[in-house]
This record gives structure tokens, sequence and C-alpha cells, in this order.
């Protein structure tokens, strides 16, 4: 493993979808996005990561269309700084469709968030690596429909490990350069929650595949089962984890409430530069 300690970097959560498993509804109108993005930075994000579909456990795809619609008009206008200031925000799509993904690059995002890994559409790799942009690659149990009926492993850790080693071949293979891949170990995507703990628990051996690693706790599901509180505040679960996930050697931090999680992380970040793998 490497030595240097990178900056964390913050990703705030921007969802302009009807049907969110945490903040649906809220900016589906345009200026209502745009506002919520601009609000993210000002809390510390260094990328706002703008999704136009829901992948919360049993969600039903959507068309393209629809996902153009809700997020282009938003990420050109974040990405252009008119709202935000000169230099504009650094965007990520999250997206499981090429062509998505080729608009949002087109008005200026520069990652791209694939929860599928290019296993959806792997022609996404090619236009990254066309554009010189970065991706996240997630490692998900099947697809978000059907992606919580009953997740088995042998072993969690070393089947998401394997998994994203392959897919990082596949998008270097695809003209990706490896620095500009980072790696997700998709918490929450086709896991229960002791799968759930387990990936959180031995994070380091994901870690040492030697790219920046995105953690995602985000109000999610496994929170409320831990307190016993499905329903109820999940905020102190998020902390908690992503200040373990960030000891783990995490660089990237995919969340929702981005002034409180900055706070819990200070000392340490949020640094607005590359993140480094350890
Ligand atoms: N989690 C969600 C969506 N995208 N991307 C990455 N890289 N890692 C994650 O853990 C991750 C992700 C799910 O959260 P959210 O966007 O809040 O909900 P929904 O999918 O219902 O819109």
């Amino acid at each position: 493993m490497a030595t240097e300690t990178p900056e964390p970097l913050l990703m705030g959560v921007l969802n302009v979808t009807p049907d969110s498993f945490s903040d649906a509804g809220r900016h589906l109108d345009p200026d209502a996005a745009v506002e919520q993005g601009r609000r993210l930075v000002e809390e510390g994000a260094a990328i706002v990561d703008v999704g136009g579909e829901s992948t919360r456990p049993g969600a039903e795809p959507v068309p393209a269309a629809f996902e153009l619609e809700r997020t282009i008009p938003v990420i050109e206008r974040l990405a252009a700084g008119r709202d935000t200031g000169p230099a504009g925000v650094r965007v990520s799509i999250d997206t499981t469709k090429a062509e998505v993904a080729a608009a949002a690059l087109g008005v200026g995002a520069r990652i791209v968030n694939d929860v599928s890994a290019f296993r959806f559409e792997p022609e996404t790799a090619g236009l990254v690596a066309g554009a010189g942009a970065t991706c996240v690659l997630m490692h998900m149990l099947g697809e978000p429909r059907t992606m919580q009926a009953g997740p088995r492993y042998e072993d969690v850790v070393s089947e998401v490990k394997a998994f994203l080693e392959e897919r990082l071949a596949f998008a270097v293979a695809e003209g990706v350069p490896e620095k500009h891949v980072w790696l997700d170990p998709g918490i929450g995507f086709g896991k229960t929650l002791d799968h759930n703990l387990e990936l959180l628990a031995r994070l380091d051996e994901i870690v040492a595949l030697g790219r920046p690693l995105v953690i995602g706790t985000s109000r999610k599901s496994f929170l409320g089962r831990l307190t016993g509180r499905e329903g109820g505040e999940r905020l102190p679960g998020t902390i908690a984890t992503n200040v373990l996930a960030l000891a783990a050697g995490a660089s990237v931090f995919r969340v929702h409430d981005v002034g409180e999680v900055a706070d819990a992380l200070a000392g340490r970040g949020p640094g607005d530069d590359e993140p480094a793998a350890r």
C-alpha cells in the first residue's frame, strides 16, 4: 500500500428524480436542482453527483429521454458556473446509460458514475476514454430491480474486490487510463446488513487495489436496520460509517448531508484536489 494520505473529497448527491429513496421529488424543478447543487458546493462538496434515475432496491429502469430531460439542463448550468461562480462545479453524472453519459460529458460533466461499472452499456467506457473523463466503477449484484432478493456470497469482500479488479481491467482495455478510474464497493447494492458491515470492516482490502475508493453509505436503509429505527434518523450512522471509511483509506465520500459530513471529516479535508490512492 502507498503511504500518501489524500485529502478526502466530498461528492454531494443531487437526485433529479421523483422516486429516489431519500430526496425524491425535491429537486425535479431545474431551478431547485441548481440551487441545491450550489448549496452542496457551499457546504464543502468538491463534486456534485447528478442523477436522473433512482437505483433504490426494486426500481425499474427509466427511459433515457427522462434521464436526459431531468439532468442535462441542470448539469449545463452547474458546470458552466453561471449560478455558482466562474470556475463552475465539478459535476459527475450518475447513470448506467451511454447516451446520458455522452450528453452529460458534452455539457461539461467531468466524471461518469456508473453503478453498473460499464456492464449495462459497455460502450460508455469508450466515451469516457474519448472525453478524457474520470469514471466511478461500482459493485452491484445484478440489477436494482432484483439485487436485494437474497444476495449471497462465499466471501463478500473478496468477491467485490475481484469484480472491481475485473471492471478496472475492462475500462483500461477500452482506453480509460488507470488514473482516471475510481472504485466503489457499492454499499447496499445486492448486500445484506452483514455484507455491508463486513465490507466496511475490511475496506482496507479494497483500498489495496490502489485506486481512489468512493464510498456511499449516506442515509441507506442498513443504517436504520442497525439502530432498529428503520424509518428514523440516519445521519449519525452516515457520519460514523464515513469516518470509518476515511480511517480505512477511502478518498471520496458520496453523501446527501455534505455540511455535516464535512464537519465530521474536518482536519482531513474536505480537499479539492485529485483524490489519491493509498
Ligand atoms: N448509491 C446510490 C446511487 N448512486 N453511486 C455510487 N458510486 N455509490 C453509491 O453508493 C451510490 C451511487 C443510491 O443512493 P441515492 O442516489 O441517494 O438514491 P437513489 O438511487 O434512490 O436515487
